[in-house]
This record gives C-alpha cells, structure tokens and sequence, in this order.
C-alpha cells in the first residue's frame, strides 16, 4: 500500500480488509486475552470508527475489557462478556469479526467458537503462529503496535478523526513502545504518534491516565515481589517471582503487574529479564524480555508460548520453582550460543 500519511508496508490485503469492512454491517471485534493498552485502544479507535461510518459494532473479548484502558471507550456498552447470551447473539447475527493484534486462535480463547463461522480481517503485528486465524490478515511485523496499523488503515479510509479515536491509538503506540523506550521506537512510530497529538491526543493526559494512575495494591505486590529479584551469576539474566500469596492476599489482578518485567530489564547487564507468577491449576507463567542478545520469541515458543522477538512469554505445566530453573537453564543455554 501507498499511505503517504503513515508510509506503513501493509500490503495489498490492506485493500482487501477495508474493502471487507466497508461491505460489512454487523462487526464484532475481538482481540487476545488479558487485552493491553494496545489490543483495547485498537478495538476502541476502529469501533468508534466502524460506529461513525454506521455499522453495528460490538466488542466480545476473551477476558473482561481492561479496567485501566476503559477510558478509550466512547460507549461500553459496546462490550459484551463472553460466555453470556448478548455475546454469542451478537456473534450469530454479525456478518464479520476483526481480531487485533493477534492471528492466533488460542489466543482469542471461547471467541474463536463464536467467530469461527464469519469472515474474518486480523490485523496484527506479531509473527504468524501456528495456530492462524483464517481470513484476510493485514500483518506488518515492523510496527510498533497494532494501532500503529489501525492508524495506517484508517487514514487510508479517509477516517473523520475526533480527539478520543486519536488518543486509544495513541495510548495503543504509547503502550507498546513501553513509553516510547524500546527498541520499536521508530520513527515511523513516532510519526505516528505526532500525526495523533495533531488530531487530538493529549499526551501529558494520556501519559498520566497510563503510568500516573496504579492502585496501592500494585505496589503492596511489587514490595513483595522485589524481595525475590535474582541475577545469575553471570550477570546476564535476572528475574522476579510474583509471590503467589501475595497476589491472593493483595487482591490484585494482572493489570496491576503491568511493568513488573522492567524491574530486572534495568539491572545494568542484564540481557534477559523474566517475571514468573502462579498461573491456574498449579501452572507457571513467565513473560521474557530481551536485549538483542536472545530471540525470546523462539525461547518462549520452545516452552510452548509465543510473542515477538523481545518481548514474550509462556505458561509451563511445572510448579513455580522447577519452572525458574527449567526457563533460567534454558535462557543461559540461549545466551551461551
Ligand atoms: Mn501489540
């Protein structure tokens, strides 16, 4: 594609998807589950967008919608729980579903049962999986965020843009760049995010709605989780347990972990960063981050997880501390190579 305001490589199923969103009526979106700043603010942009043009839009996600980010919203009425009886009716009667920022069925959980029937448009900008979700994909890996990609198609469609459109895309870039700190700060990204401040995104505001605005609870737990920091001894490596008591007794959610990961990422040399934390039925959950020394994207895969190259994670069968040392073994192998 040729969008000169956003200079995206979309490719030609760009054309294909808005041709298929134009055509349709009834969209249902839907996005991974524990939905980010960037899944939300994608799915609250092009609803708001598909709205304006006069489709019916609803929003069924695997998990509720994130508390953090339901300011994006114009009308939350638009979100349907999944597994009630609005979701799956709205999911019977629409003529197209859109995921974003996955092309993974196992990452849309329940939905995939509910859309598997419709057409389907994925806009993503993570490799492909295994396990894709058919249809028309719009994939560009070298985007920062999904919504760096709604942005790029939704200027193709000539959309008439308001400050709250601009500021879920611009929350989505914001989110997914960490803060505009990693390494897919491009400037194509930022181009972005300067093109949505025009049209009416309010960075301060948005900044403080984001980092400025944690419950106690997410502190009371990361008080606890610091007592677990380690680095390996070679000083490449350092983790963080999110202590399974602590999560239940601070009564907190996977929102208020949101960050943890960059607390062994700034250790001076560490290349791999991990967070564990309890998952159910006695499971380990473990999300990597990675300088360029390591694809995390591979490690995680090898542990039956996915992501990008530096950023994933993966849920291991195994409890807690057989899970450390099977991930942390694994990642210094890696490192060794
Ligand atoms: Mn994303």
């Amino acid at each position: 594609m040729s969008s000169a305001a956003a200079g995206l490589p979309l490719g030609s199923d760009c054309g294909e998807a808005l041709d298929a969103l134009g055509r349709a009526s009834r969209i249902v979106l839907s996005t991974h589950h524990n939905a980010d700043g960037d899944g939300a603010g994608s799915e609250a942009a092009l609803a708001m967008h598909l709205a304006g043009r006069g489709k019916h839009v609803r929003i069924v996600n695997p998990t509720p919608f994130p508390e953090a980010f339901a300011f994006l919203l114009d009308d939350a009425s638009r979100v349907l729980p999944v597994g009630g009886q609005e979701a799956a009716d709205a999911c019977r009667e629409a003529d197209l579903a859109v995921v974003l920022d996955t092309s993974e069925a196992k990452r849309i959980g329940p939905v995939h049962a509910l859309i598997r029937h419709l057409p389907a448009v994925v806009i993503d900008h993570h490799p492909a999986g295994a396990d894709g979700i058919s249809g028309i994909v719009v994939r560009d890996t070298t985007a920062a965020a999904t919504g760096e990609m709604v942005f790029a198609l939704l200027e193709r469609d000539g959309a008439a843009w308001t400050p709250q459109m601009a500021a879920a895309l611009y929350t989505a870039v914001l989110t997914d760049t960490g803060g505009f700190r990693f390494s897919n700060t491009t400037p194509t990204c930022l181009r972005t995010a300067a093109r949505l401040i025009e049209l009416g995104a309010a960075p301060h505001d948005l900044h403080r709605r984001v980092y400025g605005s944690f419950r106690r609870r997410r502190f009371a737990l990361l008080q606890e989780s610091l007592a677990t920091l380690e680095v390996h001894e070679s000083g490449r490596v350092a983790w963080m347990i999110v202590p399974g008591a602590a999560y239940g007794r601070t009564q907190a959610s996977v929102e208020d972990l949101e960050g943890f990961v960059d607390v062994p990422r700034s250790i001076r040399g560490v290349e791999v960063a991990l967070l564990f934390r309890v998952a159910k039925d006695g499971q380990t959950k473990v999300s990597m981050r990675s300088g360029a020394a390591v694809d995390v994207n591979q490690l995680a895969a090898a542990f039956g997880g996915g992501g990008h190259p530096r950023a994933a994670g993966a849920v291991l069968p195994e409890p807690m501390e057989e899970a450390v040392r099977r991930v942390v073994g694994a990642v210094v192998g890696a490192l060794a190579e």
